[in-house]
């Protein structure tokens, strides 16, 4: 019977990569098989659709993806501050995804890593040889009483983190007359750690300009210990922090918004009370996980990632399956800076795995914040899984400097759409090695 011998033939598949491509045609089954399958059309799945659409041909990749807009996020800081705009920050799925694959527009809600295949929420069955699973964080608002409401009920209630409400946050900014304008952090893995605190220094300056600083409390209540993870940059940080008179409360977790009395209630995590502070503005970062329909499935470890080898990003079951971006288990910071790191690492790699060669490229956690401290300032934060500063260039990146600003705000949106999800910038690992045989291997860079 076909279905038997699809079977078969994937668990072969599954046991050791033995077999080459396949491809199933309808005549055989009602499910569409390909080579590879790509869940996610974000940064990591484009960038991974466009380099292997190149190796495998026409055909031979899908990507599922049900959103008909794709969102250059890293911008959505500086649609808030009031520096670009959403249509800049927006392309059409169709423009981004690469033209020679094929575009399944629908969510994947199951995953049968057994029997390879995943199924859409249109109730189609996409069976592959090779998985990579690139489907980003969920933003889950609701998991805070109230806000959901609070959305709609009160202007001053913004998040930078959403399309829908991204483009409030400079309006809310401008209206502020005085107050407190609180900024917040969840107690859940985040993308872009940085941007939380971001919009913060943006809205502060602003307020200066506008001469409503002095009657307002700019304050950053954070769930987490510290202000960044890395400690050459939170030591910047903390001295931009203390010269602008911004109040930090550390292991404050806002657990509910009352947009009728403008209030919002962060419970602290240390002695587990609640404290209700009053609010004129408040900027919201939502907790995040993994999207729901990855939730359920056997490829998630228990926290909800993509359980991959943190060097290989393989699979740590399924050696057929990888992961890029986001969703997966690499305990790094998410960034689309880390995803263009990983996406290198992973081309090799899965390449190897499909040629039944060896894998040999190793991803050393890399990750970049570009953390604005106004509108012309940027210290540009790099670093790996150790926490330690990665720097691409040959001066002290821990100072704030108007060149990244220029980087972040102008270089960026370039490299972006026309490098990385054309699947051809790999991260600045190749820069930096340059860099620094040009400056003696010994040598560090200038301070
Ligand atoms: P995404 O790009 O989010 O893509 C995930 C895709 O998966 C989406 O298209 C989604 O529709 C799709 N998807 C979800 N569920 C399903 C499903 N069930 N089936 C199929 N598809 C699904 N990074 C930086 O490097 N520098 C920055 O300065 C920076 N600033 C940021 C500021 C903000 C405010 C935000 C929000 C993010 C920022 N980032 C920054 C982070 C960066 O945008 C993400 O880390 C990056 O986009 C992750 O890529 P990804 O492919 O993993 O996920
Ligand atoms: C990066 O590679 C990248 O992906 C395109 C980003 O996302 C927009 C970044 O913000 C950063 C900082 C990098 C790192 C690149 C360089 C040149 C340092």
């Amino acid at each position: 019977m076909a279905v038997s011998v699809i079977q078969q033939s994937r668990l072969v598949i599954f046991q050791g990569l033995k077999t080459s491509s396949r491809h199933f045609t309808t005549s055989l089954s009602a499910q569409k098989n390909y080579k590879l399958v790509v869940v996610g059309g974000g940064a990591g799945g484009c960038a991974v659709a466009s380099k292997f659409v190149k190796k495998l041909g026409a055909g031979n990749v899908a990507v599922i993806e049900p959103s008909q807009e794709h969102y250059y996020q890293p911008m959505f800081t500086l649609i808030g501050g009031g520096i670009k705009t959403l249509s800049q920050a927006t392309r059409s799925m169709k423009s981004v995804l690469p033209a020679k694959c094929e575009w399944i527009q629908s969510k994947a809600v199951n995953f049968d890593p057994v029997n390879q295949k995943v199924t859409t929420a249109n109730g189609e069955e996409v069976g592959y040889d090779y998985l990579v699973v690139a489907m980003g964080l969920q933003l889950n608002f609701n998991k805070i009483k109230g806000l959901p409401e609070a959305f709609d009920l009160d202007p001053q209630v913004v998040s930078n983190y959403w399309d829908k409400t991204v483009v409030n946050t400079y309006p809310a900014i401008q209206r502020l007359k005085g107050g407190n304008a609180i900024f917040t952090f969840p107690n859940t893995p985040i993308k872009c750690a940085g941007a939380p605190q971001k919009v913060m220094y943006l809205a502060e300056e602003i307020f200066r300009k506008n001469n409503t600083r002095k009657d307002t409390n700019v304050i950053f209540n954070t769930a987490l210990g510290v202000i960044f993870g890395v400690k050459k940059y939170a030591d910047s940080l903390l001295k931009v922090i203390e010269a602008r008179d911004i109040q930090v409360n550390f292991k404050r977790n806002l657990v509910e918004v009352r947009a009728s009395e403008r209030e919002a209630v962060f419970e602290n995590l240390d002695n587990g009370e609640m404290e209700v502070f009053k609010y004129d503005m408040l900027h919201v970062t939502p907790p995040m996980s993994t999207p729901d329909e990855l939730g359920t499935s056997d490829i998630v470890n228990e926290a909800g990632f993509v359980d991959i080898n943190k060097e290989t990003l393989q699979h740590t079951k399924f050696p057929n399956i990888f992961a890029i971006g986001d969703c997966s288990s690499a305990p790094t910071s998410k960034t689309a800076a880390a995803v263009a790191a990983q996406c290198g690492v992973l081309e090799k790699n899965l390449s190897a795995v499909m040629k039944q060669g060896t894998q040999s490229a190793k991803y050393d956690g890399y990750t970049s914040c570009p953390l604005i401290t106004s509108r012309g300032k940027c210290i540009l934060a790099e670093f790996d899984y150790n926490a330690q500063p990665l720097e691409t260039f040959p001066f002290n990146q821990g100072k704030e400097r108007s060149s990244m600003y220029q980087l972040k705000a102008r270089v960026m949106p370039e490299l972006y759409w026309k490098m990385l999800l054309k699947g051809h910038w790999n991260g600045p690992g190749f820069y930096r090695k340059m860099m620094r045989l040009g400056m003696g291997s010994s040598q560090k860079p200038a301070a």
